[in-house]
């Protein structure tokens, strides 16, 4: 096979229609790069005998060694079907959890992808991602079954067993395709059900649509995966052989005279030949008949492995002759029979060619993009295509064209930053010299010979002859400074000094597919950034001026020049001039204009690509610092770059200054650290132990003690206030009642607060959790609303997911305790978004998160001042628990007293307050006590609200009155009071309340046969991990295990695992879940049970305390410690000798 040159592909790229973009997806190590390898080796660019061994898109060493992927790389590669020629653009990209980031970035430039699925393992938890994403970027997926030969090799499976076991692996696929496919179906009519109706309230009669047709039509056979569409191939990448079915129907349909297009359909399926009929018969295995797929494919190939294996040198020999094979000497006598089974295999069975052939019929080329992937990759958030402008929705029909025409506008999306050596970049490579180079070069070498010899001789040389040389030789070194490199000698030693600074620099390609138009090198162009918004410019910017125009400056949008196009080949690039439309490319030039991904378009009436689906969470933080101070700069440097490099790292810099890296795990974190080592900042640094994050929440108090003994009612009321003693020490001026009210002063004793805090059931904390972005969405149309902005229309989707949300939470906050809970809400919290809630629990107030669904929304007037400070104070306490000073998480604070009086006042209101609340023990009477300061109290609920509302008024007023004089005050702004004693409020009423640690957690999915699951389970016992499950997976001897872990506990958990297991068993960790742990930090022993099983300082190990311990230590907070146990025993020096 002959090397395409870039000319070829040039050429190829300017016929959309032959170009298919993909990329391959599939669980870690599932052979991802092994099967590039093979479809690479077909171009001739690596030997087809290194195929497999080289993994040649594998590029950094760390990869190498470590044998996984990290980092997604492209390759185009050519392929000629019949007398059709394409140009395939193939991603490969990782499959390790920690860099599911890559995969994000891969797939978006693509328009398909083959997923890549070990015949052993399965389907795993990976898989199921990738379909996911596969899925959300609306690609079409094809299937690649691969390891076949281990199901021949290392299970010995019959083929009969074989063909089960590939079915049931089919089966397993297609139901998670079914599950994504029923789930959208489901979700797009419940969408047009809503439109319709809302259609139908806006004109009567005017129009009627029928949204149900086309629906129930809706094709989804090629979403499955089917051996008969073409859609399979059964392979083995290792020994370099695959095929579809319709190899063998073509094949067979000849010999037994049995049409093609019915082997298509039988070949694959419970049908068995009648060979005295020459008939193909539905029957079931019952009757003992072979199904036509292990009988004609699989047999054969179990029976070349088998004589290969056995080197039954006249079988193989049969088998080669009747395929009509040419096997060279050296194959067949090689001392492996495996590299004699891969050159008869990869011969019969090109897995290249079944492959890319699969490919070519089934993926689509970049000119059938579908408008619903166009909708929704134009719309970013909340947005519907309709509200866009009408400039940016006649660029739809550009995206469609995928036109290469010079007037179509160029749109471009570039998926992430990639670094490369300056000495990699096609300008700086050593190149091979023309003829006439080389002539030119010699003739230079003669002349200067000939001067040498001149000046040695004592001739002097005419001045004109150097002076006619020395042009003609910095001429040439512009165009040849690789060679300089390699002949410092000759060159001029500034120049060298300049490449060599240049070779230093980092070179960062955009990673990038051009959408539409033609992008040539040098040309203008917008860089758009994510926040971009059309409708805003438009109004400032004609949509017909170009980049090259003077522009007034506008957010988001940049103006650069492409200084450099790239062909991607893997390792090395090739320079272009220009790349047409539904091409993946590398573009030069970028890396001060795009950070991490960005869209670049000619017109500014572009949107912004909607952001890239992370499914992975950055949990895992270090601390990292230069070993030697003074090359903090470097270190800032390289920790810039490196958050360009890398889709999915945060760089943030901590309020205590500490630099801080946060990572998608522990492969993840060992990849940065090193590139921040050996690329980027090029220093030596030193790495604290990883910082794991808690949450602090509080819970119900416990019913039974540490020994399981029930707590009577007496020490129940013994131990909470023998816990109050301990551990919040209340300083004097703040009551605390024994059902957990905290009721405060402000200093200057103007204002009284009363707090109560108390745990959120646990579907409320995950229903805020999943809704984070929906509340943030809230609290934006809520800011608008206040400022009376009309920018925001609110759209209707947006508003019935809202009050879905609301009605949820109605349903979970059910009881006495949360009764008109939900309409109370008064804010969320930490950074008005997080899993905790701040309710106003008295009367009289009507500020709420629900404004913005339209009931309350000119009822602006009642809110009163100082409202934001109360709000402040709990955003402040929610970001930081007292236990260690780690957010809170499920906590309720309600708000249920808040007064503004006179000094004198204060004292006595409070005073009466707390009495009242010591007598109410049911919490029944709770709204009463809290009005009582306004009004008298009455029983109906109608009452209770016209008397809330009278009740605005009074404090009102008062705060108004006060006003000035509250301002001037000896203790500082009044609101800044107001915020430090809410914080303080929160704080005293939490640690009223039992409190917990929560542990980040992961999921993991184990796959061990069964003579190393025993220390599988003792390495996750000693972690305090905790088995879910376990089954053995159908057909093998492989057993899964589904556990939990702390993050805390996970650090070289993967590695221990592996070394116990030597090997076998391989974990991935995934962020999961917050759980609490059981455990109470502060627990001492109260009971004599309790005395007896734990000893008087129960110094057994107490899990939360040695976590908060920790944390406290690293944050540099008061441990409370003893550090000298037993000072009487200690030991004099001279013992110690
Ligand atoms: N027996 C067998 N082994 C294979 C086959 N294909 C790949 N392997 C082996 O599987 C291991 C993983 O292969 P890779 O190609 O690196 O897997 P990958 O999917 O790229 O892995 P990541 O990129 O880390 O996700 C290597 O040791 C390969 O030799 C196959 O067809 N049969
Ligand atoms: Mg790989």
């Amino acid at each position: 096979m002959v090397l395409t040159s870039v000319g070829k592909m040039a050429g190829l790229q300017k016929k959309a229609s032959g170009i298919r973009n993909i990329c391959i997806l599939a669980h870690v190590d599932h052979g991802k790069t092994t099967l590039a390898d093979c479809l690479i080796s077909s171009n001739g660019i690596i030997s087809s005998r290194l195929a497999g061994k080289l993994r040649y898109l594998d590029s950094r060493e760390d990869e190498q060694i470590r044998g996984i992927t990290m980092k997604s790389s492209a390759i185009s590669l050519h392929f000629v079907k019949g007398d059709q020629e394409y140009l395939i653009n193939l991603i490969d990209s990782p499959g390790h959890v920690d860099f599911s980031s890559e995969v994000s970035t891969a797939v978006r430039l693509c328009d398909g992808c083959i997923i890549v699925v070990d015949a052993v393992e399965g389907v795993c938890p990976q898989t199921q991602a990738v379909l996911r994403q596969a899925w959300l970027e609306n690609i079409r997926p094809v299937l690649v079954i691969n390891k076949i030969d281990r199901l021949i090799v290392e299970l010995k499976l019959t083929p009969q067993e074989a063909y089960l076991h590939l079915k049931n692996i089919l089966e397993q696929i297609n139901a998670v395709t079914g599950t994504l496919f029923t789930s959208k179906v489901l979700e797009e009519r419940a969408e047009k059900e809503t439109e319709s109706e809302t259609l139908s309230d806006a004109s009567p009669g005017d129009q009627i649509y029928d949204w149900s047709t086309g629906l129930e039509d809706t094709d989804d056979s090629h979403l499955y995966f089917s051996p008969e569409h073409g859609n399979v191939v059964f392979a083995s990448a290792i020994d370099g052989w695959g095929f579809g079915i319709e190899h063998f129907a073509k094949l067979y349909s000849q010999k037994i005279g049995i049409k093609p297009a019915v082997l298509m359909k039988t070949l694959w399926g419970d049908y068995y030949l009648n060979t005295k009929a020459k008939k193909i018969m539905k029957g079931d295995q019952s009757k003992g008949k072979k199904p036509l797929f292990v009988q004609l494919v699989l047999d054969n190939i179990w029976s070349l492995y088998e004589a290969v294996m056995k080197r039954d040198k006249e079988k193989i020999e049969k088998i080669v002759t009747s395929l009509g094979l040419r096997i060279g000497a050296r194959e067949s006598r090689h001392a492996d029979p495996k590299v004699h089974l891969n050159a008869i295999c990869s011969q019969w069975l090109p897995i290249s060619d079944a492959v890319l052939s699969m490919v070519c019929n089934k993926i689509p080329s970049p000119l059938d993009i579908t408008a619903e992937r166009v909708e929704k990759l134009m719309c970013v958030g909340a947005r519907t295509f309709d509200s866009l402008p009408p400039e940016t929705q006649e660029l739809k029909s550009a995206f469609m064209k995928c036109s290469s025409e010079e007037t179509a506008p160029v749109i471009v999306f570039v998926s992430k930053m990639f670094p490369v050596d300056a000495k990699a970049l096609p300008q700086n490579k050593p190149r091979p010299l023309t003829q006439e180079e080389i002539a030119h070069r010699r003739e230079l070498a003669k002349r200067r010979h000939a001067e040498k010899l001149a000046a040695s001789q004592g001739k002097e040389l005419s001045e004109k002859t150097p002076s006619e040389n020395s042009p003609e030789v910095t001429g040439n070194a512009g165009d040849t400074k690789g060679e300089e490199q390699q002949l410092p000698g000759e060159g001029d030693s500034v120049t060298s000094k300049a490449v060599k600074q240049e070779a230093d620099k980092e070179h960062f390609i955009a990673f990038a597919r051009v959408f539409s138009g033609v992008v040539k090198r040098g040309q203008k162009i917008f860089v758009l950034g994510p926040k971009y918004d059309p409708a805003e410019s438009l109004h400032k910017l004609s949509s017909q001026c170009s980049a090259t125009d003077d522009l007034p400056a506008v957010p988001h949008m940049a103006c650069c020049t492409l200084e450099n196009l790239y062909l991607l080949m893997g390792r090395e690039l090739e320079d272009l001039e220009e790349v047409p439309a539904g091409n993946v490319l590398g573009i030069g030039g970028l890396q001060d204009f795009v950070l991490k991904s960005a869209t670049l378009s000619t017109s500014p009436a572009c949107p912004p690509f909607t952001p890239l689906n992370f499914e992975a969470t950055p949990i895992v933080r270090v601390a990292v610092e230069p070993k030697h101070p003074s090359d903090m700069p470097q270190l800032v440097r390289g920790m810039k770059l490196l958050n360009q490099a890398d889709p999915c790292v945060q760089v943030l810099i901590q309020e205590t200054g500490e630099h801080v890296l946060v990572t998608a795990g522990e492969v993840h974190l060992q990849r940065c650290l090193d590139d921040l080592k050996e690329r980027f900042a090029k220093v030596q640094i030193s790495v604290s132990a990883p910082i794991i994050p808690f949450r602090e929440t509080i819970t119900r108090p416990p019913k039974v003690d540490m020994v399981n003994e029930e707590i009577g009612k007496q020490q129940k009321v013994a131990v909470i206030h023998q816990t109050k003693e301990d551990q919040t020490k209340i300083p004097e001026g703040i009551q605390v009642d024994s059902d957990g009210l905290v009721t405060i002063n402000t200093p200057n004793k103007q204002a009284t607060l009363s707090v109560r805090a108390m745990p959120l059931p646990e579907e409320v904390t995950r229903l805020l959790e999943e809704n984070s972005d929906l509340i943030r969405t809230m609290e934006q149309l809520n800011t608008s609303l206040n400022e009376d902005k009309k920018t925001h229309e609110i759209n209707q989707k947006t508003l019935d997911r809202i009050k879905e949300f609301k009605q949820k939470l109605e349903k979970s906050l059910q009881g006495r305790k949360w009764r008109n809970a939900v309409d109370q809400i008064w804010s969320f919290g930490p950074r008005k978004c997080g899993p905790n809630i701040l309710l106003h629990n008295f009367g009289g107030y009507k500020r709420s998160v629900w404004q913005c669904l339209g009931n309350s929304v000119k009822e602006v007037g009642k809110y009163r001042d100082f409202d934001n400070s109360i709000v402040s104070g709990f955003q402040l306490a929610t970001l930081s628990g007292p236990m260690c000073e780690e957010p809170l998480m499920g906590v309720c604070f309600s708000v249920e007293k808040w007064e503004i009086s006179k000094a004198g006042d204060t004292l006595s209101n409070s005073r009466q307050d707390s009495g009242e609340l010591d007598a109410t023990e049911h919490q029944q009477n709770e709204d009463n006590t809290l009005a009582s300061s306004c009004t008298d109290e009455g029983p109906s609920a109608n009452e209770h609200q016209d008397r809330n509302q009278s009740g605005t008024e009074s404090p009102e007023k008062m705060s108004k009155h006060k006003g000035e004089l509250l301002l001037a005050d000896c203790y500082g702004p009044f609101s800044g009071q107001l915020i430090a004693t809410m914080k303080e409020a929160c704080r005293y009423a939490l640690q009223a309340k039992p409190q917990r640690l929560m542990a980040a957690m992961y999921t993991c999915e184990i796959m061990a046969t069964a003579e190393v699951l025993g220390r599988v389970y003792a390495v996750l016992s000693k972690r305090e991990g905790r088995v879910l499950q376990e089954e053995m997976k159908e057909g093998t001897d492989v057993f899964i295990i589904k556990a939990v872990l702390p993050v805390a506990e996970s650090f070289g958990f993967a590695d221990e695992i592996r070394k116990r297991t030597s090997g076998l068993a391989s974990p991935q960790l995934v962020f999961s879940h917050w759980e609490i742990i059981a455990s109470d930090p502060f627990w001492v022993p109260t009971t004599e049970e309790e005395y007896l099983h734990f000893g008087e300082k129960a110094d057994s190990e107490n899990q939360a305390r040695k976590y908060m311990n920790a944390v406290r230590k690293r944050k540099g907070l008061y441990v409370e410690e003893k550090i000298v146990e037993h000072a009487e025993k200690q030991r004099t020096l001279s013992r110690n000798k």
